[in-house]
């Protein structure tokens, strides 16, 4: 055989062994099974808590533009409807359609041991988003990425007790109802601890704290039930702004004013996450007083951990983002928290 005829077949031999390769370390598709893979896509399974509020929202905007086949990833995107119990059966799912990473953004802590054993088991990474999970062993996730939700709490706080003495308005005479979050998720437990902490260090009064689950509606439902059971109220503090746009709608329709003067009767309103432009306009006309924020945009901080994750890395495993305090008042420009200041960022008119 000439040398350039041996030349070609090795050629095409290499080219066959490659293509074989190449298949070889492909990664399944999101259709439902473990499939022959087309295109080299890392597959994503999100359980998503729901669509309970404007952070919520955001939040799955985020990782929806995240993970896009563009951009490499095959997203499979389940909505729980704030139930832990659909948010196991997607997990599920998700192991037996063999995706490549789950994330987990949890309705509630408690929970997840066996079904977080089951993904291990399996060999498949889990990221948890946004709430925590509290499990036995730590090593059932990756790595978790979120904020510090006490912390968040103790900046509104730490707020509300500098404008109060501002104002000169002692200590006894303030009359606070907690509208707390989804019992047991990470966010109700750092805001209500934050709260109850403050209450107790500055001889505050809390009359109350009920759930609102972070909706308008039950925002709404329970201001006005305490509206008529308290008579004195003149703080209500919401766990997120749902449930304050839900306060503001009661506060008025029981004949009182949301605002900040609170020595003319005005109850004051204090809420957390400061993603939408209502919650911004309510800051700039002073109805909402502070809003501790609280970052959505988790999808390309999972995908960073992705990228890291397939380069051989080991991601930290917990990360908290940096978050701002907001307010419409321009009196207070800072605050401080543990011996640490942060700005207040004035929304003007
Ligand atoms: O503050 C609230 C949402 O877990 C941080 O859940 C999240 C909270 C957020 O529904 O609006």
């Amino acid at each position: 055989m000439k040398k350039s005829v041996v030349f070609i077949i090795l050629i095409c031999m290499i080219c066959v062994l490659a293509v074989g390769c190449a298949q070889g370390v492909s990664r399944k598709t999101a259709e439902e099974g473990p499939v022959e893979k087309k295109e080299d896509l890392i597959v994503v399974g999100f359980s998503q808590v729901g669509a309970e509020s404007d952070w919520r929202k955001e939040n799955s905007e985020s990782m929806r533009s995240a993970f896009t086949r563009d951009k490499g990833y095959e997203l499979i995107f389940e909505d729980a409807q704030q139930k832990q119990a659909n948010q196991i059966t997607a997990i599920r799912t998700f192991i037996q359609r063999g995706v490549d990473y789950i994330v987990l953004a949890p309705v509630a802590e408690d929970g997840w041991d066996t079904v977080l054993g089951e993904a291990r088991d399996a060999g498949i990474p889990v990221i948890v988003v946004d709430r925590m999970v509290n499990v036995e062993d730590e090593s059932l996730f990756t790595c978790w990425v979120g904020s510090d939700f006490r912390l968040e709490s103790q900046k509104a706080c730490r707020w509300l007790k500098v404008y109060l003495d501002k104002q000169h308005f002692k200590p006894g005479d303030v009359n606070i109802v907690d509208i707390q979050g989804t019992i047991g998720s990470s966010a109700q437990i750092g805001r209500t601890r934050g709260l109850r902490d403050a209450v107790i260090d500055n001889g505050w009064n809390l009359l109350d704290a009920v759930p609102g689950e972070f909706t308008q509606a039950k925002g709404r439902e329970a201001t006005a039930r305490l509206l008529e059971k308290y008579d004195n109220i003149n703080v209500v503090y919401c766990e997120n702004d749902n449930e304050a746009f839900g306060a503001l709608e009661a506060i008025e329709a029981a004949g009182r004013r949301p605002g900040r003067n609170i020595r003319a009767g005005d109850v004051m309103v204090i809420s957390f996450d400061g993603v939408s432009s209502q919650a911004l306009d309510n800051l700039r006309s002073g109805s909402i007083s502070c809003i501790g924020e609280c970052n959505p945009l988790h999808g390309p901080r999972v995908r960073k951990i992705i990228e890291n994750i397939e380069k051989g890395e080991t991601p930290d495993k917990y990360e908290y983002v940096d978050e701002d305090i907001f307010s419409g008042y321009e009196g207070i420009t800072e605050i401080s928290v543990d011996g640490k200041s942060y700005p207040v960022k004035i929304m003007g008119k």
